[in-house]
């Protein structure tokens, strides 16, 4: 089945946040971001905007009306700056006016005097001031003092990755308005329903049954709108509930990079111990995050690279050491992989450092130490691994060896142009970490044409979560797809939803579905067996027909539901959804936190112009744990763009702030995304079909964030290449490989020994 928007997508008829018909007298809203990145408020002069024509009304902190905070794990975030800024970009004041170029033109007009304050951008200088947004995280397994000893093989080395900016097409944005007796219906570009309306009730002071947030689709969310999309619908609303006046704030791209988070930077120490035969018996490694100037969800990603820094290795003994460290950057927050792919970043570069030493390929070691059903991941929980089976299916799908080969040859026989391969296989966790958040929920109505509404706490952002529910839906019943309708997230209609994320959101919300319609489906059946007198158990919905022991019977699936409702039986259901079987104790850090894991093998081929550092990935060619999918046109989608996106944030995306915490990759001609020509000019997606039971919809396994981490590949690609353009080459381990960092390398020379223990840092 195709996506259901593909339709209106290619005719643009999509309706985003922007494109929500605006009622008369909507107000606009824009707000004005500290200049400075540190330093107490010492005057803010308001008086010259103000006299713009057409601006209504400019907001500071004290017209707030309720709480000024919107942090979300820790209440340590104000919506609007009192005294202190702690990043450039914070929202000091709100300006609302008749139109969106009076406001724009206020902000310019804004004056504020800031007594500077010392900027710290790096999260180890951080962490030497001990300036941490929590307290570390420690997991361990094994003993790593002891495994030293056994050792053969010990290398040390430091390891970075950078940031990346989501990009989401449709940037942030919210249109509230007021409804009778204060109440607020709000349309927001949020990942989550819930948080949106509680943050906006904390700030307003009113209660969450007075407010509404309803999101028809994202243009895009990637974790960039798990958190952030808050402040600008909590900044709309309390300009709606003050002014008594719809107002709508969708943030022009330049706002949207300067005053939203990213995915957090880390740099990381790590030190890996193998015996003779490659087998990693013992890792250590610190990861120094960079949170930004509040906590965000950084606690929570901080515990998933946790969960994921031996990736799909198992390693014996294990310590691993996590700081959140906080800076004058804007807060980090959500990016597809949660800090799982920075960890995995790290171990895959101790490996890759191993391999280098040793004079093996890395994908030897790799090899080796794949986990098995039945190895202990550092936080408890038992593998159901299909490491070995991923990457035996793609060394023989794609006959890796002869691509081996055949790069070898093209590099003996090519001097300006080298070819680099990599093998990236992939481990990634289901669920939330936190496990309170495992829940979804539906609210399906049949209508007495037969119809079908489908509404659940899933917010579509492109990636067909909708498209799935209503296959859920379709399927139970029995019915033709265009018999049901899946309606906008609305917490009115379903409420206490969790956010769209953690790749979870058709796991917990399809569940709920099937619950839902299933209840619906048994109601149906016993009114067609009353009728006929025969047992509910032969009675089967399929082909919009009742099937009475798999014989198609006249009645038709209009014609049941008009019988149900002649006979007063409920053709409505609510159901709720909760992961089983998952815990975790923080204290101990044992558990099981995740359902099951997502495997997958890629190998990934680049070529690299040694004159001029720019390269091209020819391929990457994947094995994908899919279990059982539910639409493989959206499922290969999924992974396509997981990919591309990775490959940018390993290759090209270079996030650059100043020592003055300035965003200097401010716009999109200083910021590289991928672009159709840095898509992989062969993209082979093979599909591991694995029928084992888990605990996702109809067997099948979450696909939205795992595919990001196979462009981990194309860094380790590029590095091979360009060792086998300058055998001698330095390249410290840190992401992204741009190609000016790409041809640095390919003419760089060797540390000397004194020069190792300090590599460079970016
Ligand atoms: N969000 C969250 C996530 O709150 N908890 C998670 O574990 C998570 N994982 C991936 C993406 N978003
Ligand atoms: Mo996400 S990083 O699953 O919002």
């Amino acid at each position: 089945m195709k996506n259901i928007d593909s339709r209106t997508h290619t005719r643009g008829e999509s309706v985003y946040l922007d494109d929500v018909p605006l009622i008369q007298g909507t107000l606009f809203g824009a707000s004005f971001g500290s200049p400075i990145a540190n330093g107490h408020i010492t005057s803010l002069d308001l008086s010259e905007a103000e006299k713009i024509p057409g601006v209504v009304r400019i907001l500071t902190y004290k017209d707030i009306t309720g709480q000024n905070q919107i942090g979300g794990i820790i209440p340590d975030e104000p919506l609007l700056a009192e005294h202190h800024v702690d990043f450039c970009g914070m929202p000091v004041a709100f300006v609302v006016a008749e139109t969106y170029e009076a406001a724009h033109a206020a902000v310019k007009k804004i004056k504020v005097e800031i007594d500077p304050l010392p900027i710290i951008t790096d999260p180890r200088d951080a962490h030497a001031l001990g300036q941490l947004i929590v307290p570390p995280r420690t997991h361990r397994l094994g003993d790593t003092e002891a495994a030293w000893q056994s050792c053969e093989y010990i290398f040390e080395g430091l390891a970075e990755t950078n940031g990346q900016e989501h990009l989401y097409i449709e940037t942030q944005g919210a249109y509230a308005i007021p409804q009778e007796n204060n109440a607020l219906k709000i349309y927001s570009s949020t990942q989550s329903p819930r948080a949106t309306q509680a943050a906006t009730c904390k700030v307003l002071g009113v209660a969450m049954h007075q407010v509404e947030v309803d999101v028809i689709r994202l243009g895009g969310g990637f974790g960039g709108k798990e958190d952030q999309a808050n402040a600008w619908a909590a900044l709309c609303a309390l300009a709606a509930h003050i002014l008594k006046k719809p107002v709508k704030y969708a943030l022009d791209r330049m706002e949207d990079m300067a005053m939203t988070g990213k995915r957090h930077p880390y740099s990381s120490d790590f030190k890996i111990g193998l015996d003779k035969h490659f087998k990693i018996l013992a890792y250590e490694v610190q990861f120094y995050q960079n949170a930004g100037a509040a906590a965000d969800l950084s606690p929570a990603v901080l515990e998933r690279t946790l969960f994921h820094c031996t990736n799909t290795y198992f390693i014996p003994n294990v310590h691993a050491v996590a700081y959140s460290c906080k800076t004058n950057l804007p807060p980090n927050t959500a990016f597809r992989g949660f800090g799982g792919p920075q960890g995995m970043f790290v171990i895959e570069a101790a490996i890759v450092k191993a391999a280098e030493n040793l004079g093996v390929d890395a994908s030897v070691i790799q090899q080796i130490n794949l986990n098995k059903t039945g190895d202990e991941f550092p936080y408890g929980q038992k593998a159901v691994s299909e490491a070995h089976a991923c990457w035996d299916k793609a060394m023989d799908r794609f006959n890796i060896e002869s691509v081996i080969k055949e790069t070898h040859y093209f590099n003996s026989t090519n001097k300006l142009y080298k070819k680099g391969i990599a093998m990236m296989p992939i481990c990634f966790g289901i669920s939330f970490t936190n496990t309170m958040m495992n829940q979804g929920r539906a609210l399906v109505h049949v209508y007495t044409d037969g119809s079908v509404s489908v509404s659940t706490g899933a917010v579509e952002m492109g990636q067909g979560v909708n498209t799935k529910m209503l296959q859920v839906a379709a399927y139970v019943f029995g019915i033709d797809a265009d018999k049901v309708k899946l309606q906008s997230t609305s917490t009115s209609r379903v409420a206490n939803t969790s956010p769209s994320a953690a790749s979870a959101t058709a796991d917990l919300n399809g569940k709920a579905v099937f619950m839902a319609c299933t209840e619906i489906a048994n109601r149906l059946k016993q009114v067609a067996a009353d009728e006929m007198h025969i047992p509910i158990a032969s009675i089967t919905l399929k082909d919009n027909h009742i099937h009475v022991s798999d014989q198609k019977h006249e009645m038709t699936w209009e014609r049941l539901i008009m019988s149900a409702f002649f006979k007063r039986v409920s053709l409505s259901e609510h159901a709720h959804y909760a992961t089983p079987e998952i815990h975790y104790d923080k204290l101990k850090e044992k558990g099981h936190p995740f359902a099951y894991h997502v495997y997958g093998t890629a190998i990934t081929q680049v070529t690299i112009d040694c004159l001029r550092g720019t390269y091209q990935v020819d391929a990457v060619k994947v094995v994908h744990d899919f279990g059982v999918s539910m639409n493989p046109l959206i499922d290969r989608g999924q992974i396509e763009g997981g990919i591309v996106q990775g490959i940018g944030w390993m290759t090209l995306e270079e996030l650059i702030y100043d020592k003055e915490g300035k965003l200097k990759s401010n716009a999109l001609s200083t910021y590289k995304v991928p672009d159709i020509y840095s898509v992989p000019k062969v993209l082979e997606i093979d599909f591991l079909e694995t029928t084992a039971d888990n605990l996702a919809i109809f067997r099948s396994k979450a696909v939205g964030e795992p595919p990001l981490m196979y462009g981990i590949g194309a860094y380790f690609a590029l590095r091979n290449a360009i060792k086998a353009f300058n055998p001698d080459a330095h390249i410290p381990l840190s992401a992204p490989m741009t190609p000016e960092k790409t041809l640095m390398a390919l003419y760089s020379k060797p540390l000397k020994p004194d020069q190792e223990k300090n590599e460079e840092t970016t």
